[in-house]
């Protein structure tokens, strides 16, 4: 594990007792889970697939039945995959702060839910909602139908919307889509009031979730980084620990709970 800025003695404690808390999250949280990060080298999604065809409504509208595919082959690879060491971490630390803490997430994968975290915010979504690309209504879709040998026979792909038969598609944010207004204007809220923000596992590359470090660390916030590379948060933040979040987070909320105690 690398340090580029320690947490000294004196600033940990006084990181436990600050009033409010909030912890941004990207892919890098859940790659020990065996989710695939975005872009990482070789490993990337965006090295291996085409983000315009893929991450747009334009290239849905092109190719529906290869966007909704994609996302089938993400949803499988997440399906198997579990919370890691990191997530159920940033569950501990939500106890530490009972009064004002808040997880904003851009992963889609609903990781944090699962390992327990309460106050989460989904910036992109969820992968396993779904809605329809026409009328934007909620779609319901039966656990076996979305990838059903029954569907893939009738040729359905993706299903159809029960309300308007437009093509059904990921309830995500794609590139070229505005958040959900209520998501970033409550992210935008906690992260100007915030007296400690953890930024955890993201290249902080896309925007408007980008930008919420930033909004943090001005309104007076002490800024904690944690990641396997440095990024351009690195350059402003308190401190900064570069490593797995799986083997850092642990420790550093172990390390915390000891001060919240005394
Ligand atoms: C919008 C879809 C407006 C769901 C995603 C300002 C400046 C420049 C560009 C823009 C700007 N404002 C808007 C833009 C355009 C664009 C954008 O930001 N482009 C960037 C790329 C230049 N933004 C948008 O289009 C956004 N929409 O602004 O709309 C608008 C308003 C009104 C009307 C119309 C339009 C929408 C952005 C959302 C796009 N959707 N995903 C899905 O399929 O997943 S983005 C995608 O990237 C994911 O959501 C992902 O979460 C997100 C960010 O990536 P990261 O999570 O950071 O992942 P990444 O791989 O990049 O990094 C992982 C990091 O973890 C690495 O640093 C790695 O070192 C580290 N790591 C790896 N392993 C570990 C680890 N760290 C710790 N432990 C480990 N084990
Ligand atoms: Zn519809």
């Amino acid at each position: 594990m690398a340090i580029i800025k320690a947490i000294d003695e004196i600033s940990l404690p006084r990181l436990c007792k600050v009033s409010s808390c909030v912890v941004m999250t990207g892919a890098g949280v859940s790659a020990e889970s065996g989710i695939p990060t975005f872009r990482d080298a070789q490993t990337g999604l965006w090295s291996r697939f085409n983000l315009q065809e893929l991450a747009t409504p334009e290239g849905f509208e092109a190719n529906p039945r290869r966007v909704w595919e994609w996302y089938e082959y993400r949803r499988r690879i997440i399906k198997k995959a579990s919370p890691n060491p990191a997530h159920y971490a940033l569950v501990r630390l939500e106890g530490l702060f009972p009064k004002e803490f808040w997880l904003i997430t851009q992963n889609i994968d609903g990781l944090h839910a699962s390992a327990g975290s309460k106050n989460v915010i989904e910036l992109h979504g969820n992968i396993f909602r779904n809605k329809c690309f026409r009328c934007s209504a909620p779609v319901e879709l039966a656990e076996d139908v979305a990838g059903s040998a029954e569907l893939q026979k009738r040729e359905e792909i993706p299903p159809r919307c029960p309300r308007c038969g437009g093509n059904v598609r990921p309830d995500v944010v794609w590139f070229n889509e505005p958040l959900p207004g209520e998501c970033i204007d409550k992210s935008i809220k906690h992260s100007s009031r915030c007296k400690a923000f953890f930024v955890v596992g993201t290249s902080a590359a896309v925007y408007p979730a980008a930008q919420l470090p930033t909004v943090a660390r001005r309104a007076g916030a002490c800024l904690v980084e944690i990641n396997t590379e440095p990024t351009p948060v690195t350059d402003y933040a308190d401190f900064t620990i570069l490593g797995k979040a799986g083997e850092i987070l642990p420790k550093l909320v172990e390390r915390m709970e000891q001060f919240s105690v005394t």
